[in-house]
């Protein structure tokens, strides 16, 4: 048996190929896994559980039916799927995790976060992440309709696509402070995230204790899995 773990799909109508590769995955390898963790990004953009398009309507079922073979799914929201919410929930059968999450992996302490909040020399994104999940912008946000939440989106999608253009490469990865604090504070051996689309294992000594550290790559070319047993985890391209 074995956990998986996926991040940074970012699906969206636009790229049908990576859609169908996720529902081959759901219908496929993800069958008879202990669990299936979802780190974020699911989506390209999310803008409300009740402004679902025809095009998300298969994975919502994709999800479902995997969940109706016993296979627990959990799913922590990204920076671009922040708006999930309980409808969403119960559309795809799975359980919203908080970010971040420990869970114990084959008896090794696991923190498990989207990777974003890691990024802290991108202060314009965490003040940009700030105004976003704030509980009273949400509300405001979904008093809107669905084509008011498009166009928005759209707008926020054509900010950040400029303002990323322009920023450091080193600005937008993980902060190495920020990541021993986050090792600190959790008290954990290893901690899994996606968010940067740099895959990687990370072995770190942090005040002599050593830990890992391992990083999801996104899905916009070619799947990309973690997969763990008792016997220790393993990156992959599907
Ligand atoms: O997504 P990616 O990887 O390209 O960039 C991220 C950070 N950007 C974001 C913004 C999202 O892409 C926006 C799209 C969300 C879609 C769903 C929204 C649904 C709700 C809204 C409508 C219903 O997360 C980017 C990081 C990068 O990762 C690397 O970590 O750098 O951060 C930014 O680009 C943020 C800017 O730097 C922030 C600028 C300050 C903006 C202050 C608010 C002003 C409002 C402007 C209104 C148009
Ligand atoms: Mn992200």
């Amino acid at each position: 048996m074995a956990t998986l773990f996926i991040s940074d799909l970012h699906l969206s109508g636009e790229r049908p190929a990576i859609t169908e590769q996720f529902l081959r995955f759901l219908a496929g390898p993800a069958r008879g896994a202990e669990a299936l963790y979802i780190l974020g990004d699911l989506f390209e953009a999310w803008i409300g559980d009740d402004a679902v398009g025809e095009e998300q309507r298969p994975i919502l079922a994709g999800l479902h039916a995997l969940r109706e073979t016993g296979v627990p799914i959990y799913v922590m929201h990204g920076n671009r799927d922040f708006l999930l919410g309980p409808g969403f929930e119960s559309m795809s059968g799975t359980c919203l995790l908080p970010d971040p999450t420990t869970i114990d992996l084959y008896g090794v302490p696991t923190l498990l976060m989207h990777g974003d909040t890691l990024c802290t020399d991108d202060t314009a994104y965490q003040k940009f992440r700030r105004m976003v999940r704030d509980p009273q912008w949400q509300a405001a946000l979904l008093a809107k309709t669905p084509a008011e939440r498009i166009a928005l989106a759209r707008e926020y999608r054509e900010m950040s696509a400029t303002e990323t253009a322009q920023k450091a490469e080193t600005i937008m990865d993980v902060n190495q402070e920020a990541v021993a604090q986050t090792f600190r504070e959790h008290g954990v051996d290893r901690l899994i995230h996606g968010h940067t689309h740099r895959p990687a294992v990370h072995d770190l000594n942090i005040d002599g204790r050593a830990v890992r550290r391992i990083v999801l790559g996104d899905w916009y070319e070619q799947g990309s899995v973690l997969t763990c047993t008792a016997q220790g985890c393993e990156l992959e391209c599907l």
